[in-house]
């Protein structure tokens, strides 16, 4: 199939997603096109059957807002007719399968036909989507979509709960690719540059903004080191990282606590990583948590959104209440504290991760496209 995905091309969970799903059709022998303003940061790679279309938005004084809706419908029509691309593919409702709604009537003017399916990830759902000033457009566009996917049941029950739907929406959690060598947890992976043998290194990663509450990881990291030799990896950048940094100076812990930025190293990252910490207030999967545990790293998160679905507490991880850092601080002692404890859990971590496996998710979007092409 000749496929358009369409998605934010950042460091967040939802471009991170649309690229690997695209690479991995790619490798399946579809020709994929990325149609978005800048490189997806994931797709390092193009070949024959990955194409990159950049979206220009032309500065103009008239304009208070640049309007890039219309500089990607209008780029969105130009592809599918220069390429012969039969599928829209888009991540995020807003505004992604708005300006994909606009394309489809302009084609069809035209004679051509082509169906779309939206992803539903989160944001465009839980957080800002279900703004009043977004509400009916992200409505518009999910009711208008072919088909509709979302990344959890959660996210399913809150899209049904928050907007008005008549749209029939199909869960399909998120992946990951699970190195096939990857079945020794116990391995060094130069954790000696990092920390000293006996401290236990505990890992965050996010785009630090306020859903992540990174101040909650430093406090619970906080409580930790109290009692056990550990080091914290603060890994990415957001509006929240200058306090968590001060936070951290304040409560004298600032030599036992770096702060990465935004790193490609993510896998080095967390092959030396003890355990993950994710105190979001919503997740509507926890990408991050899933990247953890598919390298052996167990996850402490909240019990909010998708997170359930993913960190199964007891087995992978533990789940608290958010903001409750006593309770999480607790937790990850209860698993940091005992070797053996450790590495059940790294190992059960490894177990529940493959569930997720790109090879059992990617044909499940493969079969919607089929049945959305079908549709017309
Ligand atoms: O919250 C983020 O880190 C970014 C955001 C995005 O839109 O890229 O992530 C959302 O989509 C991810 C991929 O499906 C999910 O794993 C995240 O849980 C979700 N974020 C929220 O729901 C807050």
């Amino acid at each position: 199939m000749k496929i358009a995905i369409v998605c934010y091309p950042t460091f967040g969970g939802s471009g991170v997603v649309a690229t690997e799903l695209g690479l991995e059709l790619a490798r399946r022998g579809h020709e994929i096109h990325f149609i978005t303003y800048s490189q997806p940061v994931r797709l390092a790679l193009l070949n024959a059957n990955i194409h990159y279309h950049e979206v220009h938005v032309p500065e103009y004084p008239l304009f208070h807002y640049q309007p890039y809706e219309l500089a990607l419908s209008s780029k969105l029509v130009d592809m599918v007719k220069l390429h012969g691309i039969e599928l829209l593919h888009v991540h995020y409702a807003i505004p992604h399968a708005y300006a994909g709604y606009m394309a489809k009537k302009m084609l069809k003017e035209q004679g051509i036909h082509i169906p779309m399916v939206t992803t539903l990830h989160g944001t465009d759902i839980t957080l800002v989507g279900k703004h009043p000033t977004y509400k009916p457009a992200v409505s518009f566009s999910i009711n208008h979509s072919d088909v509709v996917t979302s990344v959890s049941e959660n996210l399913k029950e809150d899209t049904y709960k928050h907007f008005d739907i008549n749209r029939e929406i199909t869960v399909i959690p998120n992946f990951i690719e699970i190195d096939k060598n990857k079945t020794d947890i116990t391995s060094e992976c130069h954790r000696s540059m990092m920390a000293t043998e006996t401290q236990k290194i505990i890992t965050h990663i996010s785009n630090f903004r306020g859903v992540k509450r990174i101040i909650d990881v430093v406090k619970v990291f906080y409580e930790v080191q109290k009692s056990i030799p550990a080091k914290l990896m603060m890994v990415g950048d957001g509006p929240e990282k200058a306090e968590a940094e001060d936070l951290c100076d304040k409560l004298g812990i600032g030599d036992k606590v770096i702060f990465f930025g935004n790193s490609h190293e993510i896998d080095k990252i967390l092959c030396f990583s003890d355990l993950f910490l994710l105190p979001s207030e919503t997740e509507s999967f926890g990408l991050a948590a899933l990247e953890a545990m598919a390298s052996g790293v167990p996850v402490i998160s909240t019990n909010t959104g998708g997170l359930p679905e993913v960190n199964r507490d007891g087995v992978s991880g533990y789940l608290s209440n958010v903001g409750d850092v006593q309770d999480m601080a607790q937790k990850a002692l209860s698993i940091l504290s005992d070797d053996e404890v450790l590495l059940k859990f790294k190992s059960n971590a490894l177990k529940v991760a493959q569930e997720f496996n790109i090879d059992k998710i990617v044909p499940l979007y493969e079969q919607l496209y089929r049945k959305a092409l079908k549709k017309l």
